[in-house]
């Protein structure tokens, strides 16, 4: 470790421990995420150690007394189930760790949140809906409570069924496993059969999405169906632009860049300087018709053309490096 010139102790030095302590690590957000937490660490010289998440609670706990124990200085909890990491964050909280969330409320002043805006990201594509569809039809929505991004967006769509009387939901399915694009596509099929009348499917995970759309085309009817979602990836680009598709359009963010701004608000918090409580990165309206006018094929070709895809301002400082991608 040579430490950072100009850096606030202890980058000065280099080598800060951190970790990276996640509850769903499949999937191509996920691992985008990762690999922006990665070289935002990498530009720190911090020393980050990564723990898979594998969906499960119990692990995730163990895995936060695991950090504790490795002398870190910081924690970045990306997803999670509140009710379970309370107490071994208060004790990590005890030691002087700094700890940073993302996508998990843990309800303390002391933790930064790092999310999407994710009300807005929703509302978007909700938009978008009517301005495709009008403002009656019948949907099919996938929703999977517990997940905090997943429940602010259902505020969204609550509001959005609210204030569209004619928009009937008429089935609500959705898995989040680490087969969650196959699983989701087995109960899109069943539900898609049960309701021809279905023509708009809010799938606000590209996961959920993916999987609706694998359903949609073993049954033949992706010409009838309109699939909205959250996320992007190059493989979402690919599915979302090729002829025929149903899935046409999606809000998001670059995920690598929220991996980025989630550890530099743990570097922030690390160096003893100001980090908001609540860090918002802003997500963008991707529509079928304008990638596929774009000829965008991939996310590194999304973030050459949309500036908010290759950087943020959130969490940032003059001694971090910043031009990641
Ligand atoms: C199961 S939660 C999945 C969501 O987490 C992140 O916020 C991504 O946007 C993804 O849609």
């Amino acid at each position: 470790a040579d430490g950072l010139s100009g850096a606030p102790a202890p980058f000065d030095k280099g080598g800060v421990k951190v970790a990276l302590i996640s509850y769903i690590s499949a999937g191509d957000f996920f691992q985008a995420y990762q690999a922006g937490a990665e070289a935002q660490a990498k530009a720190l010289d911090i020393d980050l150690r990564i723990f898979p998440g594998r969906q499960d609670a119990a692990e995730q706990r163990e895995q936060i007394l695991q950090a504790i124990n490795l002398g870190v200085s910081g924690i970045v909890i990306d997803h999670g189930l509140p009710e379970s990491l309370g107490d071994v964050v208060q004790q990590a909280l005890d030691k002087g760790i700094k700890v940073v969330a993302f996508d998990v409320n843990l309800n303390n002043p002391k933790i930064p949140q790092v999310e999407q805006s994710d009300h807005e990201l929703a509302s978007l594509a909700l938009e978008q809906v009517v301005k495709d569809n009008g403002n009656s039809f019948s949907a099919g929505y996938v929703y999977v409570a517990g997940f905090a991004p997943l429940d602010r967006r259902n505020e969204a769509w609550d509001k959005f069924k609210t204030d569209n009387k004619g928009v009937v939901e008429k089935a609500r399915f959705g898995n989040v496993s680490d087969t969650t694009a196959t699983s989701t596509a087995d109960q899109a099929k069943a539900v898609l059969t049960a309701n021809p009348d279905i023509s708009v499917v809010f799938a606000p995970y590209d996961e959920f999405a993916r999987g609706v759309k694998l359903a949609a085309n073993d049954l033949g009817i992706s010409n009838k169906l309109k699939i909205y979602s959250a996320d992007v990836s190059t493989a979402d680009i690919q599915e979302i632009t090729e002829e025929g598709s149903p899935w046409v359009a999606t809000v998001a963010t670059n995920p690598a860049v929220v991996g980025a701004v989630s550890i530099r608000a743990a570097a922030l918090e690390i160096a003893g300087q100001t980090v908001p409580h609540q860090i918002t990165i802003k997500p963008t309206l991707l529509t079928q018709e304008s990638l596929r006018a774009a000829s965008v094929k991939t996310i590194e070709e999304l973030a050459a053309k949309i500036p908010a895809f290759s950087t943020s301002d959130a969490a940032t400082a003059s001694w971090i490096p910043d031009k990641l991608f």
